[in-house]
């Protein structure tokens, strides 16, 4: 639950709601109240042109000019004849505003005010007394319904005096007639870069008054209860049509808003409810969320906040995605802007991928639908690129996409160089199948995709005359830059360590899916083949793992991105048993990389979690939770790059979930980053790797019990891990175990059932 005893005064302050394509920010206003509107496929501009035709072979020059030392020209070369122009704009939007005045309470004196969102229920509720008469407002997106309800009740026997309103800022026009206000328009930038047409309805029902119409506005008087259903739908993926979306309103209509709601609250629920957590500490609860906020900025521990922080990641992921929707953006879905920071697009050099960390682990598996699909059409753009591009098999794309797909390299070398982004993708498809065990999802929509990064991949690797190995590039680093003897600075060099080790995750993943599907064949005997021949990541004189090819000086030490400690997290090349060396070197890279200011974004903060709960380093990984809610956490909870920007969010959820259980490395680990205040603890369906479920519970920092259950798995050996204890366990298929701390054998022993 996340509850304020004042109305929102700023849209950082407002409660989110969202069905995945309907979405609003409630502001729990008195006499107005307002709800900003979004809805997921509401963008201007449309797919942008092609890439540059002579791509390839400004490629094949760049590399012969970077082999022999001539860095600064094939820098400059790719900047010139192979990058395309940054976009005109192109921005998701805000769909629009709602507004319900209630002129009658504009001065009235107002007590007992509070408004809350029931993270398990998807219900926004304020409730306060005006002049002595109890109010209570409801708003909720609906899923089933594919509606927006807001619901209003009061106790004043006077009824209510409302005027219901839709407006936009720009490129829309409204009309209202019978009991509903319509708004239709499309969206541009500036009158330019037409985008896809939108339409919203929104129909009012009074219990025991009356709605007129008052030139484009609805005016709601006498009943003590007034319901509002919301719709809305663009032709972004069909011609737009008026009529189904006013179908949409008369069935929320015909149903009434008891059932809508209960039939809102059961699909949330369904997945909400997955999953519990407590982490001790809930007699804070009587406090509202900014001041426990605040309370942890003046250095106040609060676990039960955290706790909350976790489930909110997951509230946002089910209000944002779900099966047929967009994925969620870098705002999930909740865009004030005509042009947002960064288009609210779907950056692929990390920003996407971290909105779906949690999806597995955090048992919403059906909510990263909206990503495979997304990678679906990245693929199909994405093959022109590979081959205009690069003159290669299969499918690539680079650092950023949009609504429509584009794949081609934009803007400065730093950032659009970097044809890794689709490669990145692919590890969900793989996880997806780890996680849920579904071998027809497997073979039928992870493997071609899987195979066409990977056959991009092999014909972009080339051998490196300095060592031997195969590299990528010309490439960046995700978006750093280094300083070149002259003093210049650069980006673009041969086999940067982030692409050796996308590139071994790549292969690596898609060799285990050939394993798990039968497939052995030609293909991956090229893969298997490329695989052994892949430049290693090096470990420079300091120590510290190499960011680019070969030891350079970092511009900007404390960089947001640690894209070369992706074989860590999200990748699992590295672990402190199998590669020791490699992983005393991630220590020092992450402490420099901290040491320089490292972590000032979001979900820079967020993926730290992630990384040092990989380290099992549990008081660093807790240190960063806390700091992403002191520094980088608006009073919604919403995570603040600065500006607000989703992924932190759902970042921070699954390092949370990562410092509690980890199956990425052949064991089933649980709690291998419990930080000391969260000493007593309980969590309830987290997912583990091999399609299992894990609960469990732990006091004074010591696991009280573990239940592992083979939901969906096949007959599985698993290796369980308890900090040094290990334990085998065979589970059947619908099998489950309780394992207590006494039933760990010794430190590296191997304790059989
Ligand atoms: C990446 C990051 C920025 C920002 C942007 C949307 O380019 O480096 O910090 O998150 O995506």
């Amino acid at each position: 639950m996340l509850w304020y005893d004042e109305p929102a005064s700023a849209w950082e302050q407002a409660l989110p709601i969202g069905n995945g394509a309907l979405g609003a920010m409630v502001h729990g206003g008195i006499d107005v109240e307002y709800l900003q509107l979004n809805l997921d496929s509401l963008w201007a501009g449309s797919a942008i042109p092609r890439d540059r035709e002579d791509g390839a072979m400004a490629i094949t020059e760049a590399r012969a000019l970077l082999f022999n030392g001539r860095e600064a020209e094939a820098q400059a070369l790719l900047q010139e004849r192979f990058m395309s122009q940054r976009l005109a704009p192109r921005s998701h939007q805000t769909l629009g505003d709602l507004r319900i005045e209630f002129p009658g309470l504009a001065n009235a004196e107002i007590t007992e005010y509070r408004r809350q969102l029931d993270l398990a229920n998807g219900m926004t509720t304020t409730t306060f007394h005006a002049a002595g008469h109890g109010w209570t407002r409801h708003a909720w997106a609906s899923a089933p319904d594919d509606v927006i309800v807001v619901r209003i009740d009061t106790d004043d026997p006077a009824g209510m005096d409302a005027r219901v309103s839709l407006t936009r800022s720009t490129d829309a026009e409204v009309s209202a007639a019978g009991r509903a206000i319509l708004m239709r328009g499309r969206a541009t930038h500036d009158g330019n870069h037409p985008g896809t047409r939108f339409l919203a309805r929104c129909a009012a029902v009074s219990d025991g008054g009356l709605v007129e119409v008052e030139g484009d506005v609805l005016h709601v008087r006498g009943g003590r209860s007034m319901t509002l259903f919301l719709a809305g739908d663009t032709d972004y993926s069909r011609p737009l049509d008026e009529e189904r979306v006013a179908a949409v309103t008369r069935r929320a209509l015909g149903r009434g808003w008891k059932t809508v709601h209960d039939r809102a609250e059961e699909d949330h629920g369904s997945l909400f409810h997955r999953m519990t957590i407590d982490l001790g500490g809930s007699h804070r609860r009587s406090m509202t969320t900014d001041e426990r906020l605040a309370a942890m900025r003046s250095g106040e521990l609060d676990p039960d906040l955290i706790a909350t922080y976790f489930q909110f990641g997951r509230y946002l992921l089910i209000a944002s995605s779900r099966p047929g929707t967009l994925p969620a953006n870098l705002q999930g879905l909740w865009n004030r802007h005509i042009a947002a920071p960064w288009n609210a697009d779907y950056h692929v050099n990390i920003n996407l991928q971290m909105n779906y960390w949690p999806a597995e682990v955090c048992n919403l598996a059906q909510c990263h639908e909206p990503m495979f699909d997304f990678i679906e059409a990245l693929a199909v753009r994405g093959g022109d690129s590979a081959r205009d591009l690069y003159g290669a098999r299969g499918w690539m794309a680079h650092h950023t996409s949009d609504a429509w797909h584009f794949t081609c390299p934009i803007g400065r070398t730093v950032w659009g160089l970097w044809p890794w982004g689709g490669a990145w993708c692919t590890r969900h498809l793989w996880e997806h199948y780890e996680f849920t065990q579904d071998e027809a999802f497997l073979r039928e929509r992870a493997w071609p995709l899987l195979r066409g990064a990977t056959r991009f991949v092999l014909d972009y690797l080339v051998e490196d005359p300095r060592t031997g190995f195969l590299v990528g590039g010309p490439e960046s680093s995700p978006e750093n830059t280094f300083i070149r003897e002259d003093g210049s600075h650069g980006d673009t060099v041969m086999g940067t360590t982030m692409g050796r080790e996308i590139a071994w995750d790549l292969l690596t993943n898609v060799l285990a899916a050939a394993d798990a599907l039968g497939i052995d064949d030609a293909f991956t005997e090229e893969v298997a083949a490329a695989r052994d021949r892949l430049a290693p990541p090096v470990i420079g004189d300091d120590g510290r793992l190499l960011e680019w090819d070969i030891p350079r000086v970092e511009a900007e030490p404390g960089h947001r991105h640690m894209s070369h400690l992706y074989g860590l997290h999200p990748g699992r090349q590295f672990s402190s048993q199998r590669t020791p060396k490699i992983f005393d070197a991630i220590r020092r890279t992450i402490d420099h990389r901290l040491a320089h200011g490292g972590g000032g974004t979001g979900w820079s903060r967020a993926w730290l979690i992630n990384i040092e709960a990989r380290m099992r380093s549990a008081q660093a990984a807790h240190g960063h939770v806390v700091t992403l809610l002191q520094r980088s956490t608006h009073p919604n909870l919403f995570d603040n790059h600065p500006p607000f920007q989703i992924d932190g969010n759902f970042g921070g959820t699954a390092g949370i979930a990562e410092m509690l259980l980890q199956s990425h490395d052949g064991t089933i680990d649980l709690l291998p980053a419990l930080p000391v205040v969260w000493s007593t603890g309980r969590v309830e369906g987290l997912r583990a790797r091999g399609g299992l479920e894990v609960d469990l519970s732990w006091s004074s920092g010591r696991l009280d019990e573990a239940l592992i259950q083979n939901e969906v798995g096949p007959a599985q050996d698993l290796v369980i891990r308890y900090g040094p204890r290990l334990l085998a366990l065979h589970l059947a298929p619908g099998d489950s175990a309780t394992l207590t701390f006494d039933r760990f054998g010794d430190e590296g022993d191997i304790t059989a059932q």
